[in-house]
C-alpha cells in the first residue's frame, strides 16, 4: 500500500553505546618515583532515546533509516580524568507512537505527550579506573574495570493516529471529501470503494484561530473486526481519537442498519472505543430534494436521540459550520 507518504508501522535495530574502559595509571612526576595510582573512569556509553516530536505526523522517515546507534563512552585516562561520555541516540517519533520491543512483543512505552521524552536503551557504565581500588594492602593496583558493553535490540514502532475527530464510515460515504473539504488536506477521492489505503490527517481551522486535528481512515465493512476489507489494520487509528464521527451517505440503504453495522464493528474490536463521544452526520445532503430531506431530518430525530446528529454535504457545504460548531463543542466539553 503506497498511497501518500503515510507509514504507521517500522521495525528498527537500536545499539546503546559501550562504556569506555577503566584507566590503569601510575602517577608519574619529576622526582615522584612511586606515585599512586591514577587512572581515571571510562565514560558511559550513550542512551538511546525516544523523543515526541508534534510536527511529525508518520513514521515515514524510518522507511529510509532503520539503525541507530549511540556513540561509545571515552576510556578514562592518567590524572584520574574520565572518558567522555557517549553521544545519545535522540530518535524523534510523532505523537501516538508505540514502542514494542519485537522480540517479546511487550509494549516498553507509549509517546503521547509533546516533547516526552524515553530512555529505550541504557549506554553501557564506564569501568571504574585503577585508583579506586586502592587498598592499604594494594598501593599499586594493576587493574582496572572494563566498561559494560552496550545492548542492541530491534524494536517495533506502530502509530496509532491521534487526531480530535475521526471520521468512520463505509468506503464511498464521502469521508475524504469531508476532510478535504474541511482541512486543506488533499487526500484521493473517487466514486468507488477503498478510495483512501491509509488515514489522512487535517486540521480544521475554527473560529478565532482554534483548530482540531481530523483524521479519516479505509473505510469499513461488516466483518471488518474479524479482518474483513482493510478495516481490522486501520481500525487501530481511532482508538486514540477524542470523537468519532459517523458518516452515513444521504443515497444509504438504510441508515439505522448501516449505523448499526459500524457500532457493532467497533465494539467488536475494542470495546473501549464505546465509551467515546459520538456524532452522526447524513453526507451527501445535496442528493436530496426537500422532502426527503425532510423525512432523514425526522428520521435521524428518532434513531439518534441521545447523540448530536446533522445532515450536511460537502458538495454545497450545507450545514458544514454548524458541524464544525458541534464537534468544537463536544472537544471542549470533554476537556
Ligand atoms: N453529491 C455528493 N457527492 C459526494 C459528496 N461527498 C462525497 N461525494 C462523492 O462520493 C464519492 C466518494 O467520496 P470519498 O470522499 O472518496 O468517500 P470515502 O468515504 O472517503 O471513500 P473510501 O475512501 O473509499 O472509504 C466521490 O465520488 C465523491 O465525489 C457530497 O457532499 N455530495
Ligand atoms: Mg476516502
Amino acid at each position: 500500500m503506497t498511497e501518500g507518504n503515510f507509514v504507521d508501522y517500522v521495525k528498527l535495530f537500536v545499539s546503546s553505546g559501550n562504556g569506555g574502559k577503566g584507566s590503569i595509571h601510575l602517577h608519574r612526576e619529576k622526582f615522584i618515583t612511586k606515585g599512586g595510582p591514577d587512572g581515571g573512569d571510562g565514560g558511559r556509553g550513550g542512551h538511546i532515546i525516544i523523543k515526541a516530536n508534534k510536527q511529525l505526523w508518520t513514521l515515514y522517515t524510518f522507511k529510509f533509516k532503520k539503525h541507530f546507534s549511540a556513540g561509545h563512552g571515552g576510556d578514562g585516562s592518567k590524572n584520574r580524568s574520565s572518558g567522555e561520555q557517549g553521544k545519545d541516540e535522540i530518535i524523534e517519533v510523532p505523537l501516538g507512537t508505540v514502542v514494542r520491543n519485537t522480540t517479546t512483543n511487550e509494549v516498553l512505552f507509549e509517546i503521547t505527550e509533546a516533547n516526552q521524552e524515553k530512555i529505550l536503551l541504557k549506554g553501557g557504565l564506564g569501568g571504574r579506573g585503577n585508583w579506586h581500588f586502592k587498598s592499604a594492602t594494594r598501593q599499586t593496583p594493576r587493574y582496572a574495570q572494563p566498561g559494560i558493553e552496550g545492548a542492541t535490540i530491534q524494536i517495533t514502532l506502530e502509530l496509532k493516529v491521534l487526531a480530535d475527530v475521526g471520521l468512520v464510515g463505509f468506503p464511498n460515504a464521502g469521508k475524504s471529501t469531508l476532510l478535504a473539504t474541511l482541512t486543506s488536506a488533499k487526500p484521493k477521492i473517487a466514486d468507488y470503494e477503498f478510495t483512501t489505503l491509509k488515514p489522512n490527517l487535517g486540521i480544521v481551522n475554527y473560529r478565532d484561530y482554534r483548530s482540531f486535528v481530523m483524521a479519516d481512515i479505509p473505510g469499513i465493512i461488516e466483518g471488518a473486526a474479524e479482518g474483513k476489507g482493510l478495516g481490522h489494520y486501520f481500525l487501530r487509528h481511532i482508538e486514540r481519537n477524542s470523537i468519532l464521527l459517523f458518516v452515513i451517505p444521504a443515497d444509504t440503504k438504510d441508515l439505522k442498519a448501516e449505523f448499526e453495522i459500524l457500532f457493532n464493528e467497533l465494539k467488536k474490536y475494542n470495546p473501549e472505543l464505546l465509551d467515546k463521544q459520538y456524532m452522526v452526520v447524513l453526507s451527501k445532503a445535496d442528493l436530496l430534494d426537500d422532502e426527503l430531506k425532510k423525512e432523514y431530518i425526522k428520521e435521524m430525530k428518532t434513531l439518534f436521540a441521545e447523540l448530536p446528529h446533522l445532515i450536511i454535504s460537502s458538495a454545497t457545504k450545507f450545514h458544514l459550520t454548524e458541524l464544525k460548531d458541534a464537534l468544537w463543542n463536544l472537544l471542549t466539553v470533554k476537556k
